[in-house]
């Protein structure tokens, strides 16, 4: 049973769909999203629909909260994202989405951990706004753990790095800069988290 984890889909739903389609994703399968599903690209709100769809028709898909979702969260709170078509139910979803995933081999989470904190488990505001923290990575708090992540965009072609240095830094980050014009990104990736193949998809969605 193949375990994917794809971040920062930033409203292409048409490229988000056509990569699970190439998947061939199944119901037994595990889908792991790690957040920044809105913004940018043309169909927020289909994203989240798109997902909340898998859900209820009983996909294992379970969510991210990334730095987009909140910021959605707290202008929708001040009133000021009804206009962006999002429903109550929606932003409900979005307020319900995980701080971070562990599961065997990772911890998934959408921009980092702070190691700068004792525990960087407690820090879930910078799990979703943290950058520059490879180099902070504390190996034996980690132990054999590879964290997972999106929030940062890169080419692809660096995504194939980072797993290539899992051994020598354990952190991949698997955003791709789907909704981004500039010619190295503009990619959305599924990473398999058991064969660490990365599987690569041009952007569809005219952003
Ligand atoms: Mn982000």
């Amino acid at each position: 049973m193949p375990r994917y984890a794809i971040s920062d889909i930033h409203g292409c739903s048409k490229t988000f769909a056509t990569l699970l389609a190439r998947l061939k994703l199944q119901k037994s399968d595990e889908l792991y999203l790690l957040g920044d599903y809105v913004d940018r690209g043309p169909d927020s709100v289909g994203v989240i629909g798109q997902i909340m769809d898998l859900q209820q028709r009983g996909y294992n898909v379970q969510c991210l909260k990334g730095n987009h979702e909140e910021m959605t969260i707290d202008a929708y709170q001040r009133q000021a994202y009804h206009r962006h078509g999002y429903s109550d139910q929606h932003i409900r979803w979005m307020m319900n989405l995980a701080d971070y995933l562990e599961i065997p081999g990772y911890i998934l989470v959408h921009a980092g951990l702070n190691f700068a904190v004792e525990n960087p488990l407690e820090d879930t505001k910078e799990m979703r706004w943290i950058r520059y923290w490879i180099e902070d990575i504390d190996r034996l708090w980690l132990g054999d753990r590879v964290i997972v992540h999106g929030h940062t965009p890169q080419s692809y072609l660096e995504t194939r790095r980072d797993v290539n240095n899992v051994d020598t830094v354990p952190a991949i980050c698997i955003d791709a800069g789907c909704a981004f014009q500039a010619r190295n990104l503009g990619y959305l990736v599924a990473l398999d988290l058991d064969t660490l193949e990365v599987h690569s998809l041009r952007r569809i969605d005219l952003v």
